[in-house]
Order: structure tokens, then C-alpha cells, then sequence
């Protein structure tokens, strides 16, 4: 039987693929790294389709408990996998069938198809679209905001510091790579201080400390203070996603 956990992850320097990294240096888990050039569309590569068939990353393998190798892809399922199998000292989880179990997993699917896809298309429109389109920017800004206060709120009622019961969970770091990055998508953290303490308390733990550097270092930070490397950032990717779109549109 081949042995586990042999896990490898497939991932870039992105929000996304950071709440992977992170989750494994929580849980102290061995892993091997695959850095995906996704400007080089190498997470549409038939090898990596294989693996996930949406062509996005983070995508993972790893031997399951029949011995056979599994694939997994969306951080959020990811996630739950790694704490399924492996957490079970419920460092970074609540055990199946609690209260806070079902209350980990709200927040999960909040920033899942909430905060992470609004501020996707914020940063889209503030950063990536040939032209600027104010009706684009405007609409999701404020969303990305709406969901921003929604989670200050929970935060100040919070006793621990984390968004539920009394510890970091998945959902906290599965926003963390959001949240810190704020800036990009033209919100102003500041205007969030629960959150913003939240951001700095998350930023202390090892875990996150580690993990935020894979594969490459993490430089959101050093960025929201140089407004020409972010300029010169957002043109690098905006050539690579409107190339992108373009041949998406074709096929
Ligand atoms: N819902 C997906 C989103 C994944 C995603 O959008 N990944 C981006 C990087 S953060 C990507 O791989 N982009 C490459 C592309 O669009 O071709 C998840 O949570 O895993």
C-alpha cells in the first residue's frame, strides 16, 4: 500500500493558493511543492487538467485511504479534506456534527462564494480591464466592502480573535490571503479595525508566517506601500488576463 500522507501541492503566489500552504504548515503536514506558472498557462496543461478540470490553482494530490492516489481542486474542498484526515486534534477544526462545526463551515462558504469571487471581480475591474469601467468598479468595491463589514462585525463579537469558537480555523485562513490584500482591490482596511486586528493576529502565527511565503515570497505588504511596483504589477497581469480572456472566448 502506498504510504501517507504524500501530498503534493500545485499552486502560485495568490490568495487562493496561500490558504493551502497555510492550512498544511498549520497542521504540520509534509508537502511537496509544484509552482505553476499560471502566466505561462501551464494550469492548462493537459497533465494538469487531469488533475483539476477547471484549470485553476491550487490544485492537490495525495494518496487516499484505499491506497490510490486522489485529486483534489477549489481551495474550499481542499481544505476540508486536509482537516478531515488529518486534523484530528481539531488544531485549525471543529469535529463533524458540533455546533461550531456547521458555524466553521458559514464562513467558509462565505468567502468561498462571497469575499473571494466579489474581490476577484473588484480587483478586475480596479486593476485588469483595458479600460476603467466605473459602474464594474463601483459594483464590486462595494461588495467586497458590504461582505468586509459583515465580517467586522462577527469579529467584535468575537471573544477569541477568530471568526469562530475559540481558535484559527480553515475559514479564517481561507480569508486571510483576501483580506491582507485589501488594498488591491481598493478597500481601505482601516475603515475595518476588528478586521484589521485580525489581519495583524493572523499574521503572527508560524502557520501563516510560513505558509504565506509558497512558493514564492508573499509581498502584499511591501506592495501596498509602493505605488509604482503596483502599477507595473497590475500592467504585468493585465497583458496576461486579457490575453487569457481572448482565447477563453474562443473555444
Ligand atoms: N474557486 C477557485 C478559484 C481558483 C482561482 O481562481 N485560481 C486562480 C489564481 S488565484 C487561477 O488559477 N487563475 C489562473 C487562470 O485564470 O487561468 C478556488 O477557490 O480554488
Amino acid at each position: 500500500m502506498a504510504s501517507r500522507p504524500d501530498i503534493h501541492l500545485y499552486t502560485t503566489q495568490t490568495p487562493n493558493g496561500i490558504k493551502i500552504s497555510i492550512t498544511l504548515e498549520e497542521l504540520g503536514l509534509p508537502y511537496t511543492v509544484h509552482k505553476i506558472e499560471i502566466s505561462k498557462n501551464v494550469q492548462k496543461e493537459p497533465w494538469f487538467l487531469e488533475i483539476n478540470p477547471n484549470g485553476r490553482i491550487p490544485a492537490l494530490t495525495d494518496t487516499f485511504t484505499d491506497g490510490k492516489t486522489i485529486r483534489l481542486f477549489e481551495s474550499g474542498s481542499i481544505q476540508q479534506y486536509l482537516v478531515d484526515q488529518y486534523d484530528k486534534d481539531y488544531k485549525i477544526s471543529y469535529p463533524r456534527g458540533t455546533r461550531e462545526y456547521y458555524e466553521m463551515n458559514n464562513w467558509l462558504f462565505f468567502l468561498n462564494a462571497g469575499v473571494g469571487p466579489m474581490q476577484g471581480q473588484a480587483n478586475h475591474f480596479s486593476r485588469y480591464a483595458p479600460e476603467r469601467i466605473e459602474y464594474g468598479v463601483k459594483r464590486y468595491v462595494n461588495e467586497s466592502r458590504r461582505l468586509y463589514s459583515v465580517l467586522n462585525t462577527q469579529l467584535e463579537k468575537s471573544t477569541s480573535g477568530y471568526l469562530v469558537g475559540d481558535k484559527c480555523t480553515i475559514a479564517d485562513i481561507a480569508h486571510w490571503g483576501w483580506v491582507t490584500a485589501a488594498f488591491w482591490a481598493g478597500i481601505d482596511i482601516d475603515e475595518f479595525p476588528a478586521l484589521k486586528a485580525w489581519d495583524d493576529r493572523m499574521l503572527a502565527r508560524p502557520g501563516v508566517e510560513k505558509g504565506r511565503h509558497v512558493p514564492d515570497p508573499h509581498r502584499m505588504k511591501e506592495l501596498s506601500k509602493d505605488p509604482k511596483e503596483m502599477k507595473e504589477q497590475a500592467e504585468k497581469s493585465r497583458a496576461w488576463v486579457q490575453q487569457g480572456m481572448a482565447a477563453d472566448a474562443k473555444k
